[in-house]
């Protein structure tokens, strides 16, 4: 089989020039940023990186793979922007996969006002998409801290949920169209802005959320929205976790379609802003479990908005849901309460390695959900950190946990994290929950899934892999095992 691999890498060298195939052997070369995920929980070894330019460079080397990969072992790790926080976009330790990225294809293709849609390529990076609809007068309302590096591509892989979901959906409900390169190397083009087309199966909807395992989206069309006329950012306080549900009642009754962001944060989480990044100002938690972050956007003006808003604290606080809050007076005042919330992920991963728990469960039952999960845990872990936020109004929460004050987190994760992921998995699945909420399956939950979903789903679900890729070529060991 290796002797195969040279000949491959010659065929890869000629479909997208020598520049864009990177390997260990070149002098210099430092593979790390495409081998290593986010989270530092996956160091792998790739065989090469490639970086196609078009749709058609990417066919021809997926075919290319397909062809040799019984000579060679070869398989393909699609990537973005490799912000995965399941080590689902790099390579594993084998040194036979290559990591197919999709850097270079970062073009907006066209912006079609009357449509309210944007296509783009996959490597867009969401940022990027985010200020050319925002340039012609748009929203595109996918929103989530990663934006400056994840691309749309990856966000559809994952079919990512983020900040704005309670208003607008996940990726999922924001795509209209997607172009995808099969496990074979040929093109789907499935793009194309319609809102209604029941032609059959529902295509798009099998390559959303696959995370690269069924083929490569290499572009897509989006949905935008008008951009609102005003939009208003509050920080409250709130005493208990039940009260946080409560106010989201109340925030959905009061502002209607309006509400375009509901998180929540524990004390603990937003301790760990206040001590890895001094120079953002967390206002509030010192003196409260639970702090909340609403958004309300408004097609009418500030003044509206503004009302609107102070109406629904006012009712907050007569109902004891809200203790304290500051509704942000400026648009930079916003931007530093998001920036809280948005660097909870980083003041987390300062404080050391990590289990996470991205879950969902009714919204009604997060309450004594937590209650419950985290009597468990402390129980049996005495010590153990509970850093949870998350989109309470998505009845997403991230709940996570940090190994005790001065313990090794290595050797706490060594030996405990199985027992925590089951503890914490079990009582998801007795409330009725998911495992994974927005940021799917990877190979970190790979093996845990069949635990947790029906056998009916599992077969359905690899009987769809076999028949888009019979021979197992995308993200192997992702998602589902075949
Ligand atoms: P990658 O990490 O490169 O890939 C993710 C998966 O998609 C992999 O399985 C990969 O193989 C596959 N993939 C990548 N590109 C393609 C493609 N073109 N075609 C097919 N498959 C592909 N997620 C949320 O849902 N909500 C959040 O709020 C959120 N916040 C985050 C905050 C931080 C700080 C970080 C680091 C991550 C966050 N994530 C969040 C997780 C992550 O899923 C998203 O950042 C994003 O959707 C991944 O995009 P990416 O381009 O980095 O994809
Ligand atoms: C977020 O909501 C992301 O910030 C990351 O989904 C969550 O770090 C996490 O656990
Ligand atoms: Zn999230």
């Amino acid at each position: 089989m290796t002797d195969n691999i040279p000949a491959l890498l010659e065929g890869l060298r000629q479909i997208v020039g020598a520049a864009h195939v990177l390997t260990h052997e070149q002098a210099g070369a430092d593979l790390g940023a495409w081998e290593q995920d986010w989270r530092k929980r996956s160091q792998g070894l790739a065989l090469a990186v490639v970086r196609p330019a078009s749709t058609n460079e990417l066919a021809q080397v997926v075919r290319l793979c397909a062809e040799m990969q019984a000579a060679t072992g070869v398989s393909i790790v699609p990537q973005g922007g490799n912000t995965s926080m399941v080590v689902g976009a790099v390579p594993d330790a084998s040194g036979r996969q290559v990591v197919l990225s999709l850097q270079r294809m970062n073009k907006v293709l066209a912006i079609d006002p009357d449509n309210l849609t944007m296509t783009a390529q996959a490597g867009c990076v969401l940022q990027n998409l985010q200020e050319a609809a925002a340039r012609a007068g748009y929203l595109f309302p996918l929103s989530l801290a990663a934006e400056g590096s994840c691309t749309i591509g990856g966000n559809l892989g994952t079919n990512a949920g983020g900040t704005q979901v309670v208003r607008y959906g996940n990726t999922r409900d924001l795509c209209l169209g997607l172009e995808v390169v099969t496990a074979q190397g040929d093109v789907w083009d499935g793009l194309g802005g319609l809102r209604k087309d029941n032609t059959g199966y529902d295509l798009r909807n099998l390559f959303i959320g696959a995370e690269g395992t069924l083929g490569i989206i290499t572009a897509a069309t989006m949905k935008l929205v008008p951009l609102p006329a005003a939009q208003l950012t509050a920080w409250a306080a709130v005493p208990s976790m039940a009260h946080a549900v409560t106010l989201l009642g109340l925030a959905h009754k009061m502002l209607g379609a309006g509400l375009t962001g509901f998180e929540v944060m524990g004390q603990f989480a937003l301790s760990l802003v206040a001590k890895h990044m001094p120079a953002l100002q967390v206002p509030l938690y010192e003196r409260t479990p639970w702090c909340v972050l609403l958004e309300v956007s408004d097609h009418e003006s500030e003044e509206h908005a503004r009302a609107q808003f102070e109406r629904l604290l006012e009712m907050g606080m007569e109902q004891a849901c809200i203790t304290d809050g500051v509704v942000a007076e400026s648009l930079a005042q916003a931007q530093a309460l998001w920036q809280i919330r948005e660097n909870l992920p980083m003041a987390q991963a300062m404080e050391g390695l990590n289990i996470k728990h991205d879950i969902s469960i009714p919204i009604s039952r997060i309450p004594e959900f937590v209650a419950t999960t985290d009597a468990l845990l402390a129980k049996a872990l005495p010590g153990i950190r509970m850093v949870n936020f998350g989109h309470l109004g998505d009845g997403n929460l991230h709940y996570n946990v940090q190994a005790p004050e001065g313990a090794d987190a290595q050797a706490f994760l060594r030996q405990h994290e199985v027992a925590v992921n089951t503890m914490v998995f079990d009582s998801v699945a007795a409330f009725g929950g998911s495992i994974s909420a927005e940021h799917g399956i990877g190979s970190l939950k790979v093996d845990k899934l069949p635990g947790y979903k029906s056998a009916v789903a599992l077969d359905m679900m690899r009987a769809v892999k076999r028949a888009l890729d019979p021979t197992n070529l995308m993200n192997p060991g992702r998602v589902v095992r075949v």
